[in-house]
């Protein structure tokens, strides 16, 4: 997979990017990222990339023409399954959502700023808008940054432990259940005796009743 990310701000993802299974994935060959600084496909003089809105208020808006010569320029390179801008009011990304753009082969994230940008870019070049939830970010980048983990680690090869990613919460459309390590006490705190009886067959079913019994009590929307 190609993950092409377009910014105002790239040094924000020097670091998200750069640790534990995104940057294991990158270095396997299991997806490349490129973070594209905005600025440089700005005409201005300044290198400006956004302007004042038509009809007055304040906030700044990027503009439509470094957008456009970005993603004109990355088409020359791949052709793209989506162009996704992050927004608070996209749609919800949920793990089946995450899932799905798993299978696809490559994307362009688009980061909004400051006030917004220009509605044409929306109508005319973006082909997806997901928000990660109802809550308002300075900007998309920490957003484009959780929407890429959550789509790399699902692709085959990133996470040595196949089937761990399958055993997430969500996945089945549970809450996982509790885990436990050593010690098995600790200050008189038990690890439960099942999970030390080697009976896999009651482990299994002491896991799943505890999830079920976890996504009831915290999150009984998922079940419906
Ligand atoms: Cl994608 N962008 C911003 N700025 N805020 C958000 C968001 C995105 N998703 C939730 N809040």
């Amino acid at each position: 997979m190609r993950i092409d990310i377009i910014t105002v701000l790239p040094k924000m993802f020097d670091g998200p990017l750069n640790q534990s299974i995104l940057q294991r994935a990158q270095d396997a060959g299991v997806v490349e990222i490129n973070i594209h600084n905005l600025r440089d496909f700005s005409t201005h003089k300044q290198k400006s990339v956004d302007d004042y809105q038509y009809g007055g208020g304040a906030g700044m808006v990027l503009m439509i023409e470094p957008i456009s010569n970005c993603i004109e320029a990355l088409q020359k390179e791949a052709s793209y399954d989506e162009i996704i801008y992050l927004t608070p009011d996209g749609v919800l990304l949920d793990q089946g959502a995450a899932n799905k753009l798993s299978t696809l082969s490559n994307l362009i994230l688009l980061c909004g700023h400051y006030k917004g940008i220009d509605e044409r870019v929306r109508q005319h070049l973006v082909t997806k808008e997901i928000s990660i939830g109802d809550y308002v970010l300075s900007g998309g980048e920490l957003a484009a940054a959780v929407l890429t983990d959550s789509i790399v680690r699902l692709l085959p090869g990133a996470i040595s432990d196949e089937t761990s990613a399958l055993t997430d919460s969500f996945q089945d459309g549970l809450l996982a259940p509790p885990v436990y390590t050593r010690p098995a006490e600790y200050k008189g705190m038990k690890v439960p005796d099942i999970l030390l009886s080697g009976h896999e067959a009651n482990i299994d079913k002491w896991r799943h009743d505890q999830a079920e019994k976890r996504t009831a009590d915290r999150r009984p929307d998922l079940r419906e």
